[in-house]
């Protein structure tokens, strides 16, 4: 067999085994269930997408076209079929948009054959990334997505960028109609549609940012309401979940995608951000908010829902998860996508009815650590109550020194 037979079979049987695994749920804290392998890596691109066929151009069956990462996407399940709007992003950090499909949700995904073509704006991008699909009830699926140029008001300056909320909406994902971005104050990332007209208008969760990468002044996840969404302009932007001083999202969060709808309110997922001395530590939280008030906050478990472990800490962008997209599924299950160190795309397991009993009897943040402790101790001290009832073990010693 010639190289270029020989490499060939490789790559795709190596490309079949990874796309035909099956994945495996891995027991949690009750909260969810992480699942055992990445359901989208690098390696499960195509390889059409990345290798010339012709054996003439490309006799040793090398890799004309690479892909750094598979990351940070949008979820819908449309007509019974579940569909990740994933980012890839090319080996030349280029980011664009491709759907993958799987039978269930946790395995099995395969790349459509083509990637989005997404029209331009009047000024094009160089740079679009993380889309959040919403099925809005005006009829059409909205993708909103950051777009990012370079700031030309500093030429010289090389990094400096803007972001920018890019919209666009379909009806199949294949193709799309290019509104124009969304006007507003300040530089914008994380911004997400929710699935209801409010008070008549479309509304947005925002992410105001002074700079491409310091939020500066924007306070913490926004709400806006929008006339028109082929013509979106915020003129009036509140915060609805504020940063906080010594918590997971001292330096910043955004918008995960767009809520759940539960009969006990909004279940929101986001990510919140701190700094520490090996960099920014990127974490998945949760909030829920009222029903008929979509920006009144009404639950909000201290702490994060899910950080780094294992290998997820490692990756391009290391200690970082983050999220974009969930499926509510009709029997109540939630595929929660997420991806580690901006290189790979998991999932997670939960159902509506874990995430609200979640929401509402975490206990709060009480942003200190005297308060942290009391908070501990009343749990303790409820189920020693209880372990003592029943007869299990206590430290007897203890009790009596902390007159409990
Ligand atoms: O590198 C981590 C994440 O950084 C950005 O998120 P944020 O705007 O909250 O800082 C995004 O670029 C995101 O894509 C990336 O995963």
């Amino acid at each position: 067999m010639d190289i270029f037979e020989h490499r060939k079979k490789l790559v795709e049987a190596r490309y079949e085994e990874l796309v035909t695994r099956t994945n495996k749920i891995i027991e949690g804290n009750g909260v969810y269930n992480r699942y055992c392998n990445p359901v989208i890596t690098a390696e499960m691109v195509p390889p059409f997408w990345k290798y010339d066929y012709d054996r003439e151009r490309n006799p040793y069956f090398m890799e004309r076209i690479g892909v750094n990462a598979t990351l940070n996407a949008g979820a819908i399940k449309l007509n019974g079929r579940y569909l990740l709007m994933v980012r890839v992003e090319g080996n030349d950090r280029k980011s664009f948009f491709a759907v993958a499909e799987s039978p269930n949700g946790v395995d099995n995904f395969r790349f459509w054959d083509h990637p989005v073509t997404m029209p331009e704006d009047v000024v094009p991008a160089t740079n679009i990334y993380d889309m959040r699909l919403t099925a809005h009830e005006d009829g059409y699926i909205y993708g909103l997505f950051c777009a990012e140029r370079h700031d030309d008001r500093c030429p010289g300056d090389l990094s400096a960028a803007t972001a920018t909320c890019g919209i666009a909406r379909t009806k199949d994902l294949v193709n799309w109609e290019r509104l124009p971005d969304l006007k507003t104050k300040s530089q914008q990332r994380n911004v997400v549609l929710h699935p209801e007209f409010v008070n008549g208008k479309y509304a947005l969760y925002t992410r105001p940012q002074d700079g491409f990468i310091d939020t500066g002044s924007g306070g913490g996840i926004g709400w806006a309401l929008v006339d028109d969404i082929t013509n979106a302009v915020v003129d009036h932007e509140i915060i609805i979940d504020p940063r906080h001083y010594h918590t997971i999202k001292e330096v910043k969060n955004g918008e995960g995608p767009h809520p759940i709808k539960t009969s006990k309110g909004w279940l929101h997922l986001a990510h919140g951000v701190r700094a520490c001395a090996s960099g920014l530590r990127y974490v998945l939280y949760m909030y829920m908010t009222a029903l008929d008030e979509p920006w009144r906050k009404i639950a909000s478990p201290g702490g994060y829902f899910m950080a780094p472990v294992g290998e997820e800490y490692m990756g391009d962008v290391m200690n970082v998860l983050f999220t974009n997209g969930w499926i509510a599924d009709e029997d109540g299950r939630v595929l929660i996508y997420y991806a580690s160190s901006d290189t790979r795309l998991h999932v997670a397991e939960s159902t509506v009815d874990r995430l609200v009993d979640y929401c509402l009897h975490t206990p709060e943040d009480k942003l200190t650590t005297g308060e942290s402790v009391r908070t501990l101790n009343n749990l303790i001290n409820r189920n020693l109550a209880l372990m003592n009832n029943c007869g299990q073990y206590n430290n007897k010693e203890e009790k009596v020194l902390l007159n409990v």
